[in-house]
């Protein structure tokens, strides 16, 4: 299903008396209002395709229903968020769970929801059917190099169908490790996955990009062969320019400073992107900035300052994207609370007041540079993103025109009340 442009600027005139209110109350006091109105357009956050159903753990997984039965019923739903919230314009698939088939058409059919793809995700992680050796064991870094071959040679198909897409990057995360001390020699393991990686970085398109995904742990709990930022950015560094690291946000031991690994890949120009999510305990993949929002903010200040220290532009020089799980949420709803998040991390650090925290870190003064901080992450932006939203042609407000529309239920009435996902 789609959603008439009509149902969204009717409803957004019904709202607009109360959204000029709140917006004139913030703007009043914000510098340079139009240029963060335009960086906020700009941004978009791509949506993978295996966020679209419902997620679970080993337990279990309760479907809400109405899930996307194929690739092109997975395109529609993230054209049901870009609508929305003009802010998912693309989507990243992953082989073999969505193979574009007719690609020609999977393009055309995005292009009308004025979609494109993002990286494409490579799945050495499981066994498929039609697959002759298994990855128990391990696939890029496999003790035997007939496992080795099959997983390059199926990253290497990943590019393929990337290349048929427009595509422009391959992100590789490896279940690679071990369960038990003594399972693996870990030098051993990691020269091969090197190994393997060169192979298929030589796949690579030229203005294409490898992005190399670390874990520090599960499936395997002893070790994993992309544990951490150290571990991706050496391979990184010894793959070449075409290789970075991605930082998944629950990839990181309890206490990580995730804000000065990003500030210090991106320094080196090896921050591949994101994956967006938030967690309490490990990788949770709970929705972002349902625990701690601050941490995405000081994130963003991070992103931001060192991104305009090196010119960069912040909508396109990285991967901005979610990897998150919706065990207990309508996928959608979870996914534009995700981007509204993200959005709203990434406005409060456009409202730094940069020159003052520079003059603070200069005198030490420890702490006036907590207050500018704390001033920008306690400006309510909500509504500036909904006027960034009104003026791109999305809804004021995504959700609850969602909700009104009652579109999950159209989607069952549709799809079915049982209709399941491809994914995990
Ligand atoms: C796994 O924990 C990682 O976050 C992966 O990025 C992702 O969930 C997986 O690649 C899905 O295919
Ligand atoms: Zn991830
Ligand atoms: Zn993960």
């Amino acid at each position: 299903m789609q959603l008439e442009k009509s149902i969204i600027e009717e409803t957004n005139h019904q709202q607009q008396a109360a959204h000029q209110r709140k917006f004139d109350f913030v703007a009043e006091d914000i510098n340079g209002l139009d240029t963060i109105l335009k960086k906020l357009e700009d941004f978009n956050i791509a949506i993978p395709s295996w966020a679209l159903g419902t997620g679970g753990t080993r337990f279990g997984r309760f479907s809400g229903g109405g899930e996307p039965r194929s690739l092109e019923e997975k395109i529609e739903d993230v054209g049901l968020i870009h609508a929305l919230n003009r802010s998912s314009n693309s989507i990243s698939l992953h082989i073999p769970w969505d193979i574009p088939s007719n690609a020609a058409a999977v393009k055309a059919h995005a292009a009308q929801l004025g979609l494109h793809f993002d990286a494409v995700n490579s799945n050495t992680f499981q066994d498929q059917a039609s697959q002759e050796l298994s990855y128990k064991f391990g696939s890029l870094h496999h003790v035997d190099k007939a496992v080795r071959k099959q997983a390059v040679a199926h990253n290497i198909e990943v590019i393929k169908y990337g290349v048929e897409l427009d595509s422009k990057a391959l992100s590789v995360w490896l279940s690679d490790g071990s369960n038990f001390p003594g399972q693996l020699n870990m030098r051993g393991a990691f020269e091969r996955t090197l190994e393997s990686l060169q192979e298929i970085y030589e796949a690579l398109p030229a203005d294409w990009k490898v992005w190399v995904e670390y874990k520090p742990y599960e499936p395997n709990f002893y070790s994993t062969t992309i544990g951490d930022w150290g571990q991706s950015y050496l391979l990184s560094s010894k793959l070449g320019n075409k290789a970075q690291t991605l930082v998944d946000l629950g990839h990181h031991l309890q206490g990580a400073n995730i804000e000065q690994i990003v500030s210090l890949l991106l320094m080196e120009g090896k921050l591949a992107g994101f994956h967006f999510n938030d967690s309490k305990y490990g990788d949770d993949d709970l929705t972002v900035g349902s625990i701690n929002p601050y941490q995405l903010f000081l994130i963003f200040n991070e992103l931001v300052e060192g991104m305009d220290a090196r010119g960069m532009n912040h909508a396109t020089a990285i991967g901005w994207m979610i990897d998150a799980s919706h065990n207990v949420k309508d996928p959608i709803e979870d996914l534009i609370q995700s981007v509204e998040a993200i959005k709203i991390a990434y406005a409060q650090a456009l409202l730094v007041d940069t020159p003052a925290l520079v003059q603070a870190q200069q005198n030490n003064d420890v702490v006036q540079a907590q207050e500018i901080l704390q001033h920008a992450y306690r400006t309510d932006v909500r509504p500036l993103l909904a006027e960034a939203r009104l003026r791109a042609g999305g809804a004021l407000d995504p959700l609850a025109l969602y909700r009104k529309q009652a579109v999950r239920n159209q989607l069952i009435a549709e799809r079915g009340a049982k209709a399941v996902s491809t994914g995990l």
